[in-house]
Order: structure tokens, then C-alpha cells, then sequence
């Protein structure tokens, strides 16, 4: 076939093109397949009230990005908070649809997201109610449902959170209902509790048969070497991942004291003594999503959460000081994006992605990958959906290729001015490279 050369005229439809038709690993996100369940009635009618797969009009209406929305609108002087929690999914899913959809423009991010998922499944996004969208999800059988949504989004790898701290999580994986998990989906071992809170992660750990005291000793140190061996296992996960909050650094600065500074020692000494060489000995990154501030506004539950501008340092010290193990890391202040791009220059172990959750808007997408191409070239992984519902495959990625495209097709635009040569056949590779490769070799190497 006639390799295409790239021009001024056509590097646009060039690059969109390559996006579109490059399946996509999607490297962070908190879906799972069906046999985790599902608090969605099928067409059987069957739920699973706790289940862990999120879909359909109304889970994709609650996402707790909309709900920090909606109390922007409808504060809770007018509608309490305990008022909003009473009420059921579909009640609250209406009372969104009024407020931000109907009664305001839904012009912010998250509420065009709902509209895109709507438009791909060939619905019409003017509904005054969500009857006939209910109707239409009330006709979609899960399995189904993800095979259609995987395709329309051009996503044909998922990989999970699964939070081992969590009861709902963990019983599922022990109780085996969700095996053998659907192999597109890969897991990753979500390990918050054993660095942001290590006394707690202890009493845990305690409970479940190991034998760890509420400080680290040697003792315990190998029983939590043990569970984390047995947990990848169970899971076969392809990654270990923990949040961290702005103020966390690495090392910590000796004068720490005080009990929250004994939880942080502890923490470190887990981070450096347990989780690395664990990863070290499995050959598995560490993934850092560093700068959230837990529950800020608790009332509004998962919505509560806050950023804060945290210390790149830390990551720079965690590389430096430890070679041999591999790091993933996203950070969420927008003013920490210009530090971690010159800190990943520095080192092979780190690899960034994404950007995330207050950073995934069109504005910030394209600014952050335009820095990243300029100062890392094709070496870096530009975007994970971080989708909760799987619906929001269906905006999530389609938004993310528009900013991304844009940022390289001027940057192939730049390239054409010095006269180099370009064709589609390379076009193509950056695509691959960037939104599978360099995730996927990165694991591997
Ligand atoms: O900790 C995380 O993985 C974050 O992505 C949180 O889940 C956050 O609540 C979120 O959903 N961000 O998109
Ligand atoms: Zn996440």
C-alpha cells in the first residue's frame, strides 16, 4: 500500500484518524465486568445491590462529579445533604437532570460527557425526561451492554482499582464469584491504607490472620511482604497503586513527630521495606496518584475530595533513591504538571500518565500534553479514563483523542516547517506508542 505523506492539508484527518483506529489500553480506571456485580436490574429484574459494575442513565447521572455540581446549584440550605442520600438513584438522577440539564446549560465537562454517552448510543440528547433513556437501559443485558460500549470507544483493554481495604471488594475476590475475571480486564493491587494509614491497615491485617503490630517490626514486615505476594496472586494484577495526599514527602523529614507523624514513619518504612521490594521481586511499577485531599467536604461523600499542590521532590528522591523499582505517577495540581515532566527528563523508572480527575477538562488535557510532547517527546501516557461507570467510556475517550489530537497534529504542523518528512505509517506508531505501548512496555521491562 502507498505509504501517505503527511501535509499542512491533511495532518489533521492524518492524525485523528490514527487515534481513532488505535485500540486503547485504558490504564486507570474503576470499572469492573459483571461478575462483580451489578446494582443494575438486568432483564431478568435480578440486582446486586452492592455490586461494583457501575452503568446505565442514572449511575452515569450520580457520578459524584455531578453531585458536587448540583449542590453548587441546589445548596444544601435548600436540599440537605442527609435529604439528597435518602432519596434513591433514580430520584437523585432526576434531581440532577432538572437542575443542571434542563433548568441551567449543561456546558461543564462532566455534563457534556452525559450528553456524548447519549449521542453514541444514538439517543437524543433533548429529553426533558429520563423515561425513555431508562427504557432503553432497562432492554440492555450487562455483558451486552460492555461488549457495545468496548467497541464504540475503541477501549480494548480495561484495567481496575480494586482497593483490597474495601469489604465489599475484598469478599468478592475471596468468595471467587467474580472469577475468572473477564481477561480484559486486569487488576491492580490498591494499597492507600498501608502508607496513608498504616496503624489502621494493621488492625486489619490482624484480623485477617496476619501477623503485624500496630508498628512495624520485622515480623511484620514479612507477614505484609506475605499479603501483598498472596493478594497479586489472587488478583494477577499487573500493577500495585496507592493516593497519596499534597503534603506526603519522601523521605520524611527526621524532626517529624507526634502520632501522625508516627503513622507517616510507619508508613514509609511499609513503603520502603514491604510494597518495593515486593515490586522489586515481581517486576511491578508502583503507581502514585499524588495531591488528593480526602473528603474535604465529607457530607458530599466521594465528591468531598479536594486537590493541593503536592512536592515533586518526593517523587524524585523515590526514583533516585530506588533504581530498580518502576514508578507510574499522576499528580492532580495543575502547578505540579511543569516539575513532574522535567523530573520524569531525569529518570527512565518514572513514567507519568494521564490527567487526572480535576485535570480531565478539555482546556487542561490539551495544555499538559502540548508540555509534555515539547519537553518528553512521544515517551509518556497521555490519558486514563478514570471512568467509574462504564458508560463514561463513551465521552471520557472521545473528548481525550480531540485534546490530544490537537496538541500533535501542531506539533507535526512545527515538524513539517523544518522540512523532515512524515507519513501515516508513523503517524500510527505515535498513536500506538502513546496510548498503549509505552504503558505496556513499561510493565514488561
Ligand atoms: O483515587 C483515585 O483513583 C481517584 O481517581 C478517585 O477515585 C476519584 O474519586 C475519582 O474518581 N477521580 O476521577
Ligand atoms: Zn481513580
Amino acid at each position: 500500500m502507498d505509504e501517505i505523506n503527511l501535509t499542512l492539508e491533511n495532518v489533521e484527518s492524518v492524525v485523528q484518524h490514527a487515534l481513532l483506529h488505535q485500540p486503547i489500553t485504558d490504564m486507570h480506571t474503576h470499572l469492573y465486568p459483571p461478575t462483580f456485580g451489578t446494582p443494575v436490574p438486568n432483564r431478568a429484574g435480578h440486582v446486586d445491590a452492592d455490586g461494583l459494575m457501575l452503568w446505565g442513565i442514572d449511575q452515569t447521572l450520580t457520578y459524584h462529579y455531578l453531585v458536587a455540581e448540583v449542590f453548587r446549584v441546589v445548596p444544601a440550605t435548600q436540599l440537605p445533604f442527609d435529604t439528597f442520600w435518602k432519596m434513591t438513584v433514580a430520584q437523585q438522577a432526576d434531581h440532577i437532570w432538572q437542575t443542571l440539564f434542563i433548568e441551567r446549560t449543561p456546558i461543564s465537562e462532566a455534563c457534556r460527557g452525559v450528553l456524548t454517552v447519549l449521542e453514541r448510543l444514538g439517543l437524543d440528547p433533548n429529553e426533558k425526561s429520563l423515561d425513555t433513556y431508562r427504557r432503553f437501559f432497562n432492554q440492555q443485558d450487562p455483558d451486552d451492554y460492555l461488549n457495545r460500549v468496548m467497541e464504540l470507544a475503541g477501549v480494548n483493554s480495561i484495567t481496575m482499582t480494586n482497593p483490597v481495604f474495601d469489604d465489599n471488594e475484598r469478599q468478592r475476590w475471596l468468595g471467587g464469584a467474580n472469577h475468572p475475571v473477564d481477561s480484559r480486564f486486569k487488576a491492580v493491587l490498591r494499597i492507600d491504607a498501608i502508607l496513608r494509614d498504616y496503624p489502621m491497615a494493621a488492625r486489619r491485617l490482624h484480623e485477617w490472620g496476619y501477623g503485624v503490630q500496630p508498628q512495624p517490626d520485622a515480623r511484620g514486615i514479612a507477614e505484609v511482604q506475605r499479603f501483598l505476594r498472596e493478594w497479586l496472586d489472587r488478583q494477577q494484577a499487573i500493577y500495585m497503586a496507592v493516593s497519596l495526599p499534597p503534603e506526603w514527602t519522601y523521605p520524611i523529614s527526621p524532626a517529624a513527630a507526634g502520632s501522625a507523624a508516627t503513622a507517616a514513619n510507619a508508613g514509609q518504612t511499609m513503603l520502603e521495606q514491604a510494597v518495593l521490594p515486593v515490586c522489586r521481586e515481581r517486576k511491578l511499577p508502583l503507581g502514585l496518584m499524588i495531591g488528593a485531599r480526602l473528603r474535604v467536604q465529607a457530607q458530599l461523600r466521594e465528591a468531598g475530595d479536594m486537590v493541593g499542590r503536592a512536592d515533586v521532590l518526593a517523587v524524585v528522591n523515590l526514583c533516585l533513591r530506588h533504581p530498580d523499582n518502576k514508578f507510574l505517577v499522576t499528580m492532580l495540581s495543575r502547578e505540579n504538571q511543569h516539575e513532574l515532566c522535567v523530573a520524569a527528563r531525569k529518570f527512565g523508572n518514572l513514567m507519568i500518565f494521564g490527567c487526572w480527575w480535576f485535570l480531565n477538562n478539555p482546556s487542561l488535557i490539551e495544555e499538559i500534553t502540548r508540555m509534555r510532547l515539547e519537553l518528553l517527546g512521544t515517551s509518556f501516557i497521555p490519558q486514563h479514563s478514570d471512568a467509574r461507570v462504564l458508560d463514561q467510556l463513551l465521552y471520557k475517550w472521545p473528548h481525550s483523542r480531540e485534546c490530544i489530537g490537537r496538541a500533535l497534529a501542531d506539533k507535526y504542523r512545527d515538524l513539517l516547517g523544518t522540512g523532515l518528512r512524515l507519513t501515516q505509517a508513523q503517524v500510527q506508531r505515535d498513536a500506538r506508542l502513546l496510548l498503549v505501548e509505552n504503558f505496556q512496555d513499561f510493565l514488561s521491562r
